[in-house]
C-alpha cells in the first residue's frame, strides 16, 4: 500500500530570479520594494520556536536566515535585486548554526549587491532617494510600520540637497499574492511530494489504528513519516476521536480512542515551505456503524460533486455550492433537516451540521495567499491554482437530533490542483471510499 517516493523535486536555477524579474516588471519605475524575513520567536524563556521563514520571502529569495530584508529596485544602478543579512561569524555559526554572510547572499542567493543588516538603516534611506512609491506589506507589523517610515522621514532632512522622499505607499501584496497563487510547474511538483508524504503517513496512522491507543499515538505515527522523509508539519496536526472530531479546530489530542468511534486527522507535511492538507475519517476499529456509514458516504458525495466543479473558468465559490446542495438534500434525506431543498439552501439551516467553507487556496502557506474575490465578484480558478476541497459534518448533542447521530464528526479532505482539462488530485493515492477503508483496516 505504500507508495514509493519519487526522487525529491528541486528547483530549476533560475526559479526565483524569474519571480523576482515577473514582481520587478509588474512595479513602478521608479519604486522601491522592501520585504522583511521572519523574526526567530521565543517559544519561553530563551527557548525559541523552530525557525520558519516569511513565505513572502521566500518566495522571492530562497533565502532561510532570520534578520535580514530583502529590497527590489527597477533598473536601479546598485542593483534590482539587494539583500541585507547577517555577517559570517565564526563564533556565532559556532553556537547557532551556519549562515550565509554577504559572500553567500550574492553567489548562492544571486543578490546583485549584499550589505550587514546592522547597517540597514543607514543605507536604505539613500537607496529610497528620489524613488516616488514604495511597496511593501503594510499593516502586517506594527514595528516594521514604523520602521519603513522612520527610514522615509530621514530623508526628508535631506529634501533642501534636491533629494525627493517617496510619497506613496502600495501594499505589495496586491501584486506579489497574485503571483503566488499560480503555480509554477516546479511549485506543483513540490506540491506533489509534499502531498505524497502525506498520504504515506495517514496510511500508517489508518493502519496503526486501535481502540484504547491515545490520539497523540496516532499523531505520533503521522509525524513519523513527515520526519522520515524529511519533513515538518505544514500546520498542528488535528486527532479527534468521537466527539473531538466535531471540534473542528481540535489539537489536544489527549484522549484515549474508543471502539466504535471515528477518528478524524487532518494533518499535512511541508516541504521546502510548501504544504499539504489531508483530512481522512474512518472507523477506529475499522468498521462503519450504520449511521456513521450514512454520514460519511453523504460528505463523499458531496466531495465528488465538489471536486468535479475545480475547473478552468469555474468560479471559486462553485465546488463549495456544489457541496452544500449535495450535503443539504442528504440531511433531508436522513431526516436531521426538515423542509425543502430551496428553503434549506435559502435559510442556510445545514450550517447547524456544517459551518465553514469547502475550501481554501494552498500554497507556501497552508491557508494561502490569493484574493477569493475581486470588485465582489468570486474569483476564476486558474489553471495552476491549488486548493482544498473539504466538506464535513458535525452532528453534536441536541434535542432536535435523534442520539444515533450525536457526536459523528466527519470531514474529507483533498488537495486539487486545477489543470486545463479540469484538476489533479494531488492527493488521489490516499483511500476514501468504505469498502476501501474497511478492506485496508481489516487487512
Ligand atoms: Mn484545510
Amino acid at each position: 500500500m505504500k507508495t514509493v517516493l519519487t526522487t525529491p523535486p528541486q528547483f530549476p536555477k533560475d526559479e526565483f530570479s524569474t519571480r523576482r524579474t515577473r514582481l520587478l516588471d509588474q512595479m513602478e519605475r521608479d519604486s522601491i520594494a522592501i520585504i522583511p524575513s521572519a523574526a526567530l520567536k521565543m517559544r519561553n524563556r530563551d527557548a525559541e520556536f523552530p525557525f520558519r521563514q516569511d513565505s513572502d520571502f521566500l518566495y522571492l529569495t530562497n533565502f532561510n536566515e532570520p534578520n535580514a530584508i530583502a529590497v527590489l529596485i527597477p533598473e536601479h544602478e546598485a542593483g534590482q535585486f539587494l539583500l541585507f543579512c547577517r555577517e559570517k561569524d565564526a563564533k556565532t555559526e559556532r553556537w547557532t548554526g551556519r549562515m550565509a554572510g554577504l559572500e553567500g547572499a550574492k553567489t548562492t542567493y544571486q543578490a546583485d549587491n549584499a550589505f550587514p543588516i546592522d547597517e540597514i538603516d543607514t543605507i536604505l534611506p539613500s537607496l529610497m532617494e528620489n524613488r516616488t512609491t514604495v511597496y511593501y506589506s503594510m499593516g502586517v507589523n506594527p514595528s516594521f510600520d514604523q520602521q519603513v517610515m522612520t527610514w522615509i522621514s530621514s530623508l526628508h532632512s535631506k529634501i533642501r540637497k534636491g533629494i525627493t522622499a517617496p510619497h506613496a505607499l502600495t501594499a505589495l501584496d496586491l501584486i506579489l499574492h497574485e503571483m503566488r497563487l499560480v503555480k509554477s510547474e516546479a511549485e506543483q511538483s513540490l506540491m506533489r511530494y509534499a502531498a505524497q508524504t502525506s498520504v504515506i503517513a495517514h496510511q500508517r496512522a489508518m493502519k496503526r489504528c486501535q481502540a484504547e491507543a491515545y490520539e497523540y499515538q496516532i499523531e505520533a505515527e503521522i509525524l513519523h513519516e513527515f520526519r522520515q522523509a524529511g519533513m515538518e508539519v505544514a500546520y498542528t496536526s488535528i486527532v479527534g476521536g468521537g466527539e473531538n472530531g466535531c471540534i473542528l479546530h481540535y489539537i489536544e489530542n489527549n484522549q484515549c480512542l474508543k471502539a466504535g468511534d471515528l477518528l478524524l486527522i487532518d494533518a499535512g507535511a511541508e516541504y521546502q515551505g510548501y504544504a499539504s492538507d489531508i483530512t481522512r475519517t474512518f472507523p477506529v476499529s475499522g468498521k462503519f456503524s450504520d449511521p456513521q456509514r450514512a454520514l460519511y458516504q453523504l460528505v463523499l458525495d458531496a466531495q465528488a460533486a465538489a471536486i468535479e466543479q475545480v475547473k478552468p473558468n469555474n468560479t471559486w465559490i462553485e465546488p463549495h455550492e456544489a457541496a452544500v446542495k449535495v450535503l443539504a438534500q442528504g440531511l433531508l434525506d436522513l431526516g436531521l433537516l426538515q423542509g425543502d431543498l430551496e428553503t434549506v439552501l435559502e435559510e442556510k439551516t445545514y450550517t447547524d451540521f456544517y459551518m465553514h467553507n469547502t475550501g481554501h487556496w494552498l500554497g507556501l502557506d497552508v491557508h494561502d495567499v490569493g484574493r477569493y474575490k475581486i470588485n465582489e465578484t468570486w474569483r476564476t480558478l486558474e489553471v495552476g491554482m491549488v486548493l482544498t476541497v473539504e466538506p464535513g459534518l458535525y452532528i453534536s448533542p441536541n434535542d432536535q437530533v435523534d442520539p444515533k447521530w450525536w457526536n459523528i464528526g466527519i470531514r474529507i479532505e483533498d488537495d486539487i490542483l486545477v489543470t486545463p482539462d479540469g484538476n489533479e488530485v494531488l492527493t488521489a493515492a490516499l483511500l476514501k471510499e468504505v469498502d476501501e477503508i474497511e478492506a485496508f483496516m481489516m487487512s
